[in-house]
């Protein structure tokens, strides 16, 4: 977190320009965690681009805290959407003197991850898991810039049943915290606006086959498919659905499934018009400054976004305004200043309620015109 680097009078004239001769130049690591492997690495990709992005932007306006030349390092760790290995990684994160966090990706690694950052006393950020259980504990280490998924399935099951005027629903979910959560809040809202739950089908966030449950489904014939999970398994089942013939049903998903790469792993799939899915913030057309955003984004890192890398680039910003506003990168000091966060980042304006949840989040409803992600 806080190597202390003298910088002497000889040594000076070698490092960039800027550092003053002679002045403290301290190294503060910040962490990064995400699934960097696996199927599920392109979002991690994504978020650490958005993270990556952040610290070059902080490092280039030579911050001064506590009277230091402060040098962000980003220290990114791979959890690989595994619960054992994210409180592995939080854990060598801590052993690291990170001085925050941001992540991680998966409600399945962040909510046993937040445990390890609390018990270390180091705060994390996330962008991405919106399992409402997260804020729970009352951790004031714990923080999420993105809604959760209480207003995420509620979201979607009003679509289905005040907009699109649906009846029937199946289910299915990948039975990690995330897929398990967001689908239980659908079926309970759908159910209490008149919907039918035709049926209830289990997968993992791993599998590729989904022929056998979409059969069963298909029996039942619902007016549409919810899908708790990610895109690494919504893309192979929506070519399944079309495959059976499911090619009218609506399909349903949070915003595990709201990414670009969805499209792809649909391979051209006709039942991709049929998705409508949500995320828990504007759109980035109508992010402050999103759109600069994404541009510059897309020149650095070309073909590889996909939902969360504008929240991961403001967790990282949010982290240094609280330690700025402290003087301190001691997270025992500056963690206290995160509460009064009142931050206007690419996303929106960001400030939290006691719990450590966003204050007033906002959500898109979308739908894939063409193979493109387009906002309702
Ligand atoms: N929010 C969807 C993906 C991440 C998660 O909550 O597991």
């Amino acid at each position: 977190m806080q190597m202390k680097l003298k910088i002497t009078a000889a040594a000076a004239l070698a490092v960039a320009a800027g550092v003053a001769m002679g002045q403290d130049v301290q190294v503060v690591k910040i962490g990064h965690v995400a699934p960097m492997s696996g199927g599920q690495a392109h979002y991690g990709k994504d978020n650490n681009n958005g993270a990556l992005m952040a610290v070059e932007e902080l490092n280039a306006q030579n911050i001064v805290i506590g009277g230091k030349k402060i040098k962000f390092e980003l220290q990114s760790e791979d959890d690989a959407a595994d619960p054992k290995q994210g409180t592995a990684v939080a854990q060598k994160l801590c052993d690291s003197k990170v001085a925050g966090v941001v992540g991680h990706l998966n409600s399945g690694t962040t909510i046993p991850a937040s445990k390890v950052y609390n018990d270390c006393g180091i705060p994390h950020i996330t962008g991405a898991a919106t399992n409402p259980n997260l804020t729970k504990p009352g951790y004031k280490t714990t923080y999420r810039i993105i809604a959760n998924d209480n207003a995420l399935g509620a979201g979607l099951a009003a679509h289905a049943y005040s907009t699109l005027k649906l009846k029937s629903v199946a289910i299915i979910d990948d039975r990690t915290a995330y897929g398990q959560g967001v689908a239980e809040v659908f079926k309970k809202t759908a159910l209490a606006h008149g919907m039918t739950v035709v049926d209830e089908q289990f997968t993992n966030d791993k599998a590729t086959d989904f022929m056998s449950i979409l059969t069963s489904i298909k029996a039942k014939k619902p007016d549409a498919i919810f899908f708790g999970g990610m895109d690494p398994q919504a893309g192979p089942m929506l070519r399944q659905m079309e495959q059976l013939g499911l090619t009218t049903t609506k399909y349903y998903g949070g915003d595990g499934i709201c990414t670009a790469e969805v499209a792809k792993l649909a391979g051209g799939a006709k039942t991709l018009e049929n998705v409508i899915c949500a995320e828990g913030g504007a759109s980035l057309e109508k992010m402050p400054g999103g759109t600069a955003w994404k541009a510059k984004y897309d020149k650095k890192f070309p073909g590889q976004f996909q939902v969360y890398s504008p929240y991961t680039y403001d967790a990282t910003f949010v982290l240094v305004d609280a330690m700025k506003r402290a003087n301190s990168t001691d997270p025992k000091v500056y963690t206290a200043k995160l509460i009064e966060t009142n931050y206007k980042g690419v996303t929106g304006t960001i400030a939290f309620e006691p719990n450590g949840e966003l204050k007033n989040p906002s959500m898109t409803l979308s739908v894939y015109k063409a193979g493109k992600k387009t906002a309702l």
